[in-house]
């Protein structure tokens, strides 16, 4: 095992490293100011897409955070962190390790460059708010999961927290927790006293 991770703070990077801390797996961190494909020479040289994370294991290279995760608990477990093929609740796995990105971080990415990468005669007022409404509404999907549930699947504590609370966490850097409905506020609460969400976002 020789595993590498690019990162940095605040950013997407955030899901391998809580992922690997939770497993307790010893690893090497690169940190990095963002966005690293400026801050960073030579980095779109290893990552020619510029993007945190980038990993390693051997000659494994990877770039989705989400899949990382994936592969860190199919590989490096067995693990309660995975839920497995032939539990009830693998669908549901699966539809929240996609949604967590495709629908979830995807509004906010334009929230995020239209109020604070771009330069200020760049910004657009107008795609914030209308992105910032669209997260929220998508954000019913998980006020709906959690109500009445401590976490999204099986019972316990998975990798589909991990990216869901990226999720959370970045809306709450973005200035968009005040949207967090009841259950959602509670649930992103109880991530956050995980000792390894602690280490992921202090590093
Ligand atoms: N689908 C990728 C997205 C990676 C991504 O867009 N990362 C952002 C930070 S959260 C980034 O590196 N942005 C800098 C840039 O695009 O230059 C993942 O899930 O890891």
């Amino acid at each position: 095992m020789s595993l590498k991770l690019w990162h940095c703070a605040t950013s997407r990077s955030i899901r391998p490293l809580w992922t690997m801390e939770e497993m307790q797996l010893p690893y090497e961190l690169l940190v990095m100011q963002f966005p690293p494909r400026f801050m960073h020479t030579g980095y779109t040289d290893i990552n020619p897409i510029g993007t945190v994370p980038y990993f390693t294991d051997g000659t494994v290279e990877m770039t989705e955070s989400t899949a990382i995760s994936q592969y860190l608990v199919d590989c490096y477990g067995p693990t309660d962190l995975a839920v497995a093929s032939d539990e009830s609740d693998y669908g549901v796995y699966l539809n929240w390790l996609h949604r967590s990105d495709t629908t979830l971080t995807f509004p906010q990415t334009l929230v995020l460059r239209y109020s604070h990468l771009e330069s200020e005669d760049r910004r657009l007022p107008q795609v914030v708010e209308d992105y910032s409404k669209w997260f929220y509404s998508r954000l019913r999907s998980l006020e709906v999961a959690v109500t009445g549930r401590e976490y999204l699947c099986s019972g316990r504590f998975t990798i589909a927290d991990i990216s869901v609370g990226f999720a959370l966490y970045l809306a709450e850097k973005l200035g968009l927790r005040d949207g967090f409905k009841e259950y959602t506020n509670a649930y992103y609460e109880r991530l956050k006293k995980r000792p390894a969400f602690h280490k992921a976002t202090s590093l």
